[in-house]
């Protein structure tokens, strides 16, 4: 794609619009003008962001037809991917890199006297997830592309992403955040696409028919799924595969009889009410939200998406059901939509007249389940009363899986009914539940899990039966992130060294990472790989102190926690470390202090108390240590408000040390240790999720491990553990401990952190923080040590992002391909 071409389009001519510096500025100022009405006098920041934007769009859309064309030609087998999330960050840039003219869009922005920094940071971050989940979902939209592999990703268009967060009083507020309140350049609405999903009403059988037999729903409320599509480029290649989001229509406008009485408010309600389904996305993270109108996206998106997998099935297919597995794969990211499986049934046999067996064997064969989790908590369940009013037909036939389900298991094991109630879909009780994960491994071929560790765990724990059972379905795919966003835009200054390093097909083909580690200890490599950190670290101190007004000092170690705000994920051990640190050197117990500054940013579900209450104490001993005269040279402490994609891109390459430390056992994988790692962070961590095997591959000499392993926090807790011990043999910990307890960080309500304090005391710290303080603590000594001898230093620097090919979600999502999908590479030609 370097020059203008033509191209024939069933008969219609594609005129290429040619990727030239010249190109770029005719299509540039073209939509200023005729899109926007605008011109050098009058445009703004926004007008020429979204002028660029679709001088963008332009050149995808080429390919995207293309590309759709030819899948539909080929009649290829695709996966769609389902997930209730998805964090794309910006896409300006990502969109310039992947198709190839990011440099020309530079420079033509540029000689029109634009300022290109400003023009992206016009872009609102595409906010439609809460954390690790729902990045995922993106950076194997941006692998799927980039492999060739035909996908398409459904989810959700929320009207209200994930909230921003501002910090005022040292606590977190959450303001909305609008980002739909601007055009969004990078959706087309699809109305010919639309499709009715049904709620509530009820189920009609012929008389004396079986539930399996097909059944009429009737009496429903009915909301319109319009869909959104968003073009996901491969990196430069000829792939443009689509992200379709669904939005919440009403099926009347207006209820006219209200209307024809005058009540125009009340007319409105319906509309309201069903447009509610896709206003907000739920904020929780690791937790389900268990309200109603949570459910009701959940069916809502999967209903819509299964409808329009059916209906292009159909348009190659014709009806013939049996060749279904064949051309579609579909995967649950979590079980949000799991419903889709009794939603497929539904289908199959109701609409499409199959056979409950038939049916049932098809849907098997197309579903795959990944599970995020380990910690039963988090699990999603519905009351069984819930489903039964919004989806009477969906609950009707999760009976008779169930019916099925168990008649198996009984026959694999006579008489144990109490592994029949374990693993039965229904959980019985005072009030009856659906466990949609038992609904989920029951409907599908695969179950796997997302570090070696947790699926491991997984297979041992929370699914221990379901493994027993069928020891085939399980698997591991540890995660991965995209190079393209995760280095090549976020770090173009590392980029840059090691192409001139190793040369360039590190980007495409990411084994050839490894081959850095050759220049591990080449002197000339290590000067220039420092001046990149430091320029990075310039570059974020920069940014702090334009968007939030504070100074950084990049000699200092930059030593970073970001991620979501949750107990188990442990932000309280670091600030618990920090006010010891503090005191240390405040009393002079710590004479050698390496100059550091901490910085934390994540955040917490609206609903989350103790979250909430982390981001306080955090903010408090921040502002008690930064303004202390006698510290302030050797520690500063900062929380960074509204943690995103496009801030985690300028923290990443700026760190120095990468706080991955929650308990082990209870972290599924995490992603964002491998970014900063990737970019040459040194993690401090546990052995837990993906951390084991970052360990493995940079060595264990390279990476800072401290902390019980899972298999000890548990032998400690069954021994019966005693967090008082700790603190009572610990001095730093118990003076760290004691300051918080003592109310010195909130003299004006001493107790206000108790709560913290209590869960710890009284709660018999379930989290093992006061267990692994001291571990963790020595950790720090160690890596601070390591920190002075730069040489040694930038070594091991080096060899993180060397080894680090591992993690690349093009990895992961190969074996995804391979082991689950059964789908192949295809190419799209380039002059299909
Ligand atoms: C995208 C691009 C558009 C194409 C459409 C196909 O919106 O050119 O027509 O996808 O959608 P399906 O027919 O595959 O649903």
């Amino acid at each position: 794609m370097n020059s203008a071409k033509d191209n024939t389009l069933n008969g219609w001519k594609i005129h290429h619009k040619g990727m030239l510096k010249d190109d770029m500025r005719r299509s540039f100022l073209s939509n200023l003008t005729y899109n926007l009405g605008k011109d050098s006098r009058t445009s703004s920041l926004y007008d020429q962001y979204l002028s660029f934007a679709y001088a963008i769009r332009e050149r995808l859309i080429e390919q995207w037809i293309l590309t759709q064309r030819y899948y539909h030609k080929a009649n290829v087998k695709r996966t769609a991917y389902l997930s209730l999330e998805y964090l794309p960050g910006r896409l300006l840039e990502m969109n310039c890199i992947n198709i190839g003219i990011h440099e020309t869009s530079r420079q033509m922005i540029h000689e029109l006297g634009l300022n290109f920094e400003q023009i992206v940071h016009e872009e609102p971050d595409a906010g439609l997830g809460n954390g690790g989940l729902g990045r995922l979902a993106s950076c194997f939209m941006d692998s799927m592309a980039t492999l060739q592999i035909p996908a398409i990703g459904y989810g959700i268009r929320y009207q209200y992403g994930i909230f921003k967060q501002q910090i005022a009083g040292f606590r977190q507020r959450e303001v909305p955040e609008e980002w739909l309140q601007i055009i969004n350049p990078w959706e087309i609405e699809r109305p010919e696409y639309r499709v009715r999903i049904k709620f509530g009403g009820t189920v009609d059988h012929a008389p004396e028919a079986s539930l399996r037999a097909p059944a009429q729903w009737n009496d429903t409320e009915d909301v319109i799924a319009m869909p959104y599509d968003m073009p996901v480029a491969g990196f430069q290649n000829t792939t443009v595969n689509t992200l379709r989001l669904w939005s919440a229509n009403s099926t009347n406008e207006l209820d006219l009889q209200e209307f024809n009485r005058g009540d125009y408010a009340k007319a409105c309600d319906s509309k309201i009410e069903s447009e509610s389904i896709s206003k907000v996305l739920y904020p929780s993270d690791n937790t389900p939200a268990g309200k109603e109108l949570r459910l009701k996206q959940e069916y809502f998106f999967t209903s819509a998406s299964l409808q329009d997998i059916i209906r292009r099935f159909r348009q190659d297919n014709g009806d013939d059901f049996g060749l279904f597995p064949e051309k579609v794969s579909i995967h649950l990211n979590e079980t949000h939509p799991a419903l889709a499986i009794p939603e497929l049934m539904r289908l199959f046999v109701d609409e499409y007249h199959l056979e409950w067996d038939t049916a049932r064997g098809i849907v098997t064969k197309v579903f795959a389940y990944t599970n995020h989790t380990l910690m039963p908590e988090a699990l999603e369940k519905w009351p069984v009363k819930m489903i039964e009013s919004l989806l009477p037909r969906h609950m009707e036939i999760i009976y008779e899986i169930n019916d099925d389900f168990l008649k198996t298991v009984i026959g694999r094991y006579p008489h144990d009914t109490a592994r029949m109630r374990r693993m039965s879909i229904i959980e019985e009780g005072y009030e009856r539940h659906v466990r949609m994960a038992h609904l989920a491994i029951v409907g599908s071929h695969s179950v796997n899990g997302v570090a070696a560790l947790h699926s491991q765990l997984m297979q041992q724990g929370i699914f221990r039966d379901f493994n027993e059972m069928s020891p085939d379905i399980f698997n591991n795919k540890t995660n991965g992130i995209t190079p393209r966003r995760w280095i090549y835009k976020c770090n173009p200054l590392l980029t840059d060294l090691v192409s001139r390093t190793i040369g360039n097909e590190w980007i495409t083909d990411f084994s050839h990472l490894k081959e850095l580690a050759g220049y591990a200890g080449d002197a000339a490599v290590h000067e220039q790989w420092e001046l990149v950190k430091r320029k990075n670290k310039e570059r974020l101190a920069d940014i702090l102190y334009r968007w939030e007004g504070f100074s950084v000092d990049p000699h200092m170690i930059f030593d970073i926690q970001i991620k979501r705000i949750h107990e188990y994920k442990r932000q309280f051990l670091n600030i618990l470390h920090c006010i010891a640190l503090y005191e240390g050197i405040r009393s002079g117990q710590i004479t050698d202090a390496v100059p550091r500054t901490v910085m934390f940013a994540g955040k917490a579900a609206p609903g989350y108390y103790m979250a909430k209450l982390i981001i306080e104490l955090i903010n408090r001993v921040a502002y008690t240590i930064n303004k202390d005269k006698k510290t302030k040279k050797y520690l500063q402490v900062h929380f960074i408000p509204n943690y995103r994609v496009s801030l985690a891109e300028y923290l990443i390459p700026a760190a120095d040390i990468s706080e991955q430390i929650s308990t082990a056992g209870t972290e599924a994988s995490g992603t964002g240790n491998m970014k900063f790692a990737l970019n040459g962070a040194l993690t401090i961590g546990t052995m837990d999720g993906a951390n084991i095997e970052m360990r493995e591959e940079v060595g264990k000499d390279n990476i800072f491990i401290f902390g019980l392993t899972a298999d000890e926090v548990r032998t400690l807790k069954a021994r019966g553990y005693n967090p008082q011990l700790y603190y009572d043999t610990s001095e730093p910990l118990k003076q760290a401990f004691d300051l918080i307890e003592k109310g010195y960080f909130c003299p004006e309500d001493p107790h206000h952190f108790d709560p913290l304090c209590h869960s710890i005391t009284d709660g018999g710290d379930p989290f093992v923080i006061m267990a692994d303080f001291e571990s963790y603590m020595n950790c720090h000594r160690r890596i601070t040590t390591a920190y002075l001898d730069t040489v040694q230093w930038n070594r091991m620097s080096i060899l993180n992002t060397a080894n680090m090919a591992k993690f690349s979600s093009d990895r992961t999502i190969r074996e995804y391909a391979r082991d689950i999908w059964g789908i192949d590479a295809i190419p799209v030609p380039e002059e299909e």
